[in-house]
């Protein structure tokens, strides 16, 4: 499973103080407390509250990399910051992320195939997030084409279906399991399919509870890579329990401590 820890994200109150304040610390030790307990990469959000976006980046970038050399993902809407930060990243950049307006994702893949990097590409166009699962695929294979067209190839593309809170929509969760599958089935060789597993239970109650089950549902549908919080132990504990139960890795009776400690 290819987690990208979510903490660093101005979406939380001790990052937003850290990067008003540049209190490197508070960030560097979220990142090595996230890589510690089992990312293979950080995602990197200034949030809504900050004026100077790109150069919030930066320091977050720059700050991140003198304790870690984990793969970055670039978590911007924005394209001038993506286009100015991502030159900026020693060692692997993932950009977080492009629509799938093949006008839009041909630039992101682009970029992303210059710098030897990652794209997360989502199902989502000028029409906004679908309503349906079908609508989700033809995105996905979109993308797809697009980021093959661009010289990015499909194992350094992610797609995300997109996920909303369980509270706004009822539907969406059972539509991202359909295009999971699908994306999956007909695509060979496969992109990764990704979501922001957190996304699911904003505002609700019971947040581990959705989270962890909702995730080992996706990973039975085929998800393989999810920005999620790796610091709850249960998450990361379900994840590699629905790896074991979907053949990614053999039983042994230590199988938590040994998917962890390899990283499956
Ligand atoms: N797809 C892609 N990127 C994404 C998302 C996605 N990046 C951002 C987000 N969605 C994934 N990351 C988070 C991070 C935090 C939360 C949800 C998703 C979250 N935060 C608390 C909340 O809103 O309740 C913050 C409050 C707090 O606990 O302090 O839930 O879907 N490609």
């Amino acid at each position: 499973m290819y987690v990208i820890g979510e903490r660093i994200n101005g979406m939380f109150a001790d990052v937003k103080q850290a990067i008003r304040e540049k209190k490197a610390d508070v960030i560097q030790e979220l990142a090595r407390r996230q890589m510690a307990a089992g990312a293979w990469a950080l995602d990197v959000n200034v949030g809504p509250a900050v004026a100077d976006g790109k150069g919030a980046m930066l320091w977050l970038v720059e700050t991140i990399r003198a304790v870690s050399d984990a793969p970055l993902a670039i978590d911007t809407a924005k394209w001038e910051v993506m286009a100015a930060v991502v030159p900026q990243v020693p060692g692997h950049v993932i950009l977080n992320s492009s629509k799938a307006d093949p006008e839009i994702a041909a630039k992101y893949a682009g970029l992303a195939a210059e710098h030897n990097g990652s794209l997360i590409g989502l199902t989502i166009d000028a029409a906004g997030v679908p309503g349906n699962s079908e609508k989700r695929v033809e995105l996905g294979a979109q993308l797809i084409a697009t980021a093959m067209e661009a010289g990015l190839p499909t194992d350094r593309l992610f797609i995300d279906p997109i996920i909303l809170p369980v509270n706004v929509s009822s539907k969406t969760p059972v539509d991202c399991l359909e295009a999971i599958a699908q994306i999956r089935a007909f695509s060979d060789p496969p992109p990764h399919l990704l979501l922001g597993l957190s996304n699911v239970s904003q505002r609700c109650s019971n947040r581990g509870l959705i989270n962890r089950t909702y995730l080992s549902m996706c990973i039975a549908k085929g998800l393989d890579s999810a920005i999620m919080d790796p610091l709850d132990t249960e998450l990361i504990n379900s994840a590699i329990t629905a790896e074991l139960l979907t053949g990614k890795m053999i039983y042994c009776d230590s199988y938590l401590e040994a998917a962890r400690s390899s990283k499956q």
